[in-house]
């Protein structure tokens, strides 16, 4: 650590016969009973001495041969029993015991913070320490877990932005394996609170505990893990303080490590104020928490309850975030290797967040407005209101978000971000596209609250004012995301919504090829000759107006041709579309015809070597779990809810097969470095079902033609009849087939339209596609999902990744196609994770 040192001694335990006999880290050690055993043995020895004379007799008695064997087999019974019970002694009894270990803090009103109480040393500290460790022994002592308390030491003493003072506190208690869940992290919140409560007066939130007065509502206990104990508490030679004692003025804070070390700088800023942590750099290795990581807290203690972020991998942009108090911890987890944090703190004053706006009369953006703190991560804890006004009884207020979403409140809380406007309660997601919200009154109050429970995302949003009777101009159409797209957008095939809502009750469009009238935009560019005059393919190069229909050069210019990615023509003048085309061209294989009988799973087929190598098998604790695709030498890319649980998101479990056929027989298995699930990843609705992979190493060119990366849809990437599209994987060959294949399966499956896939399903997010037959006998299932739908263009092109299997009601069954995450929707969110 390359952060000044000043050494944080806890006191010690509250009962003086225990102050320098136990420390907390030694509590699972039990040694009580061995002098007990010792002394029996002793006693025994003795009481042989005691019969002198009839001992040489016995000895010789002894020395008859028959006797011996019975005397040794006697010793060795003996000694195997003494031994069994030292084992049971040393061993058994000793594990049978384990420390809990529990971070909690409180804030003591009505007592005035003294600078002396920053010094653990100093006799003040030590003073009101040991008087609030009597007052917490005291209340575990008189309660149900009396007989399993041990201790508790006071860490740290602060001042509070609430008055009196704040502190912080370890508590362990050493229980009996079986008797483990006695001191359950509510119960032992419960027990605190409960004290509390009882002893409280009028309707103030403050109760008196042997005279000491705490805030009922600032109690939190946590449970912690005894290294968090062993690395912050007593003795730890890697815990830092630092001060911002001057609002406004910046505290640099930079941290250096290139040995293994867990390491804790606490932060305190002056009371009444907050503190904006900046992170400008962090160099680690990225390993999904693994590893490397940053946990900042809201507290002084690594109390999980108060975590505000959590940093396992490299940052190179400056962001900041801000605490709902003026103490922040911050924990740093480095392994071997040059790690550098870099970065500093200030202490800011809590943000009056309420103002007046008067929009214009006209509907251009008015102005903004932004999360409390912008661009500085959300807190936890905050709120803010805007008061607005139009300049018409017939105007209503628009809001413009980038990336968020307000939909009324329903049964569930609102986790990020809860608004009121005008009385009615709305929660705030996170989405991967732009909406508007109106308010239908021209003076609206808007209040909106932080409610995640670490720090979130900031949010800005444009206003403008808007005609309440006609919300979009005469020629648009109004979306349910709130958008306003123009009327020829309607039924064009592209979800200008965001939600598709322009791409309902839309009959089959017609080609109209012979008007005059402009082609539908289907027809346009995409390859095909839909047209006999040709009239759909022509000056399909020239540069336009960009869209997410049209194919984008590097230049940043547009061209209309959809399909220009990697097709073996130069269509941009950059010729930037037949760049990185090192991707979906499997190698020739030999055609194999199945004989008839032998179809496999879901009306699929076996592979041939080579056919599909993009293809991964990837393998969580050895076994078969999901299917991935190759995007490039050290990256995959799969579904993100073959991670979305605890242990699966742990990179370590994981391995990728490549160039694998048959099972166990992977040209190469590579390990996983780290799992970037989709941010906006939905576990209810399975939206934004997409995750990538990073391997640990490349691997080796040599491999190719048996591995090589599937080509990813620019955005503009349209599948048309003509296209074929086949589902790969080693799932079950059935819904309920008990034995996965060996060989890698195959199924021709066709891209259905979303009106079509709405039609089994109901509601499908634009972010999905359906596939399949329609008699459901090709289709995908368990052990497929995370695995490719890839599609070729007519004439023998390279193959896209159009689809990942992500679900589907059952295998193979009439009208319930098998349901994918649709790719093109994710290229430029791919990029920003893999170049
Ligand atoms: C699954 O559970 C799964 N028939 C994958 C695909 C389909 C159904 C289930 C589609 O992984």
């Amino acid at each position: 650590m390359g952060t000044e040192h000043e050494e944080n001694e806890p006191t010690k335990g509250d009962d003086p016969s225990q102050q320098d006999a136990v420390s907390i880290a030694d509590v699972s050690v039990e040694v009580a009973t061995v002098d007990h055993t010792l002394q029996k043995l002793r006693r025994m020895y003795r009481k042989t001495r005691r019969k002198p004379k009839g001992l040489q007799r016995l000895w010789v008695r002894l020395l008859n041969i028959p006797h011996l064997a019975v005397i040794i087999a006697a010793v060795v019974f003996v000694v195997v029993v003494i031994m069994w019970s030292l084992l049971w002694v040393f061993i058994f009894r000793r594990e049978s015991n384990s420390g809990v270990y529990f971070a909690g803090m409180f804030r003591v009103a009505n007592v005035e913070f003294i600078p002396e109480y920053r010094q653990a040393e100093s006799l003040e500290f030590v003073s009101m320490a040991n008087k609030i460790q009597h007052v917490v022994s005291n209340v575990y002592k008189m309660s149900s877990v009396a007989r399993l308390y041990k201790q508790a030491v006071i860490s740290d003493l602060s001042n509070n932005n609430k008055g009196g003072v704040l502190v912080h506190f370890w508590m362990v208690f050493v229980v009996p394996r079986l008797k483990s869940t006695a001191v359950c992290e509510e119960c032992v919140g419960a027990i605190f609170k409960d004290s509390v409560h009882t002893s409280m007066k009028n309707r103030s939130s403050v109760g008196y505990l042997l005279g000491l007065p705490v805030d009922i509502d600032s109690i939190l206990i946590n449970a912690v893990q005894r290294s968090d104990y062993s690395s912050n508490g007593a003795g730890s030679q890697c815990v830092d303080k630092l001060y911002a004692n001057l609002p406004g003025t910046s505290v640099p804070l930079n941290v250096f490590s290139s040995w293994g070390v867990t390491c804790h700088v606490k932060l305190t800023a002056v009371p009444g104020s907050l503190i904006r942590l900046t992170v400008s750099s962090f160099l680690i290795e990225p390993s999904d928490c693994v590893n490397d990581a940053l946990t900042v807290y809201d507290a002084l203690l690594p109390m999980r309850g108060r975590i505000l972020h959590r940093l396992c991998e490299p940052v190179s942009t400056s962001f900041s975030l801000v605490s709902t108090s003026n103490v922040m911890l911050l924990s740093f987890r480095m392994t071997n290797g040059n790690k550098v944090f870099r970065g500093h703190f200030e202490a800011i004053a809590e943000e009056i967040c309420l103002s007046q706006i008067e929009t214009q009369l006209k509907p251009d953006i008015s102005g903004q407005i932004y999360s409390p703190f912008y661009p500085s991560l959300s807190p936890p804890q905050c709120a803010c209101t805007w008061k607005f006004k139009t300049p018409g009884r017939n105007l209503g207020v628009a809001l413009h978000f980038q990336n968020y979403v307000l939909k009324p409140k329903n049964l569930k809380a609102c986790d990020q971000g809860w608004w009121r406007i005008n009385e009615i309660i709305f929660c705030g997601n996170y989405v991967g596209h732009q909406t508007t919200f109106r308010i239908s009154d021209h003076s609206p109050e808007v209040e909106f609250r932080c409610s995640s429970r670490n720090s979130a995302q900031p949010f800005q949003a444009s206003y403008s004012s808007y005609n309440i009777s006609q919300p979009c101009p005469e020629s648009h159409f109004l979306c349910s995301t709130g958008l306003c797209v123009e009327k020829s957008r309607r039924c064009d095939g592209l979800d200008d919504c965001q939600d598709e809502s322009d791409e309902v009750f839309c009959s089959r469009p017609t080609k109209n090829c012979g008007g005059k009238s402009p082609l539908h935009p289907l027809f346009v560019c995409n390859g095909e000759s839909d047209c006999n005059n040709g009239r759909d393919e022509i000056n399909c190069t020239q540069e336009t107006t960009c869209s997410a229909i049209r194919y984008q050069c590097n230049s940043g210019s547009c061209i209309l041709k959809k399909n220009a990615k990697c097709d073996g023509v130069y269509d941009c003048r950059d010729r930037s579309d037949e760049a990185d085309c090192v991707c979906g061209h499997p190698s020739v294989v030999k055609k194999v015809v199945s004989p008839k009988g032998q179809e496999r799973i879901v009306g699929g087929d076996n592979s041939v070597e080579g056919e599909w190598p993009w293809q991964v098998s990837l393998h969580f604790s050895g076994n078969l779990y999901c299917g991935a695709s190759v995007l490039s030498s050290d990256w995959l890319i799969s579904a993100a809810h073959c991670f979305s649980k605890q242990r699966l998101s742990d990179p370590r479990f994981w391995s990728a097969h490549l160039g694998m056929l048959t099972q166990g027989s992977a040209k190469h298995v590579a390990e996983i470095q780290r799992i970037v699930v989709h941010e906006y990843y939905n576990a209810y609705t399975f939206d934004y079902d997409i995750a990538l992979l990073q391997l640990k190493k490349p691997w080796p060119p040599s491999l190719n033609p048996l591995v090589q990366p599937v080509c990813l849809p620019p955005t503009s990437h349209t599948v048309t009849q003509s296209h074929r599209c086949w589902v790969t994987g080693w799932g079950y060959r059935s819904e309920d087939d008990k034995v996965l294949p060996s060989v890698l399966q195959k199924a021709e499956v066709s891209i259905m339209s979303q009106t079509e896939c709405k039609k089994s399903y109901g509601p499908v997010s634009p972010r999905m596609l359906c596939a399949g037959v329609s008699s459901g006998e090709r289709d995908a299932c368990r052990g497929d999902s995370g695995g490719p739908l890839t599609c070729q263009a007519p004439g023998g092109g390279r193959w896209f990744l159009i689809g990942i299997v992500s679900w589907g009601a059952g295998c193979g069954r009439p009208n319930l196609p098998g349901v994918y995450t649709r790719v093109n929707k994710f290229t430029s969110w791919i990029y920003s994770h893999i170049s």
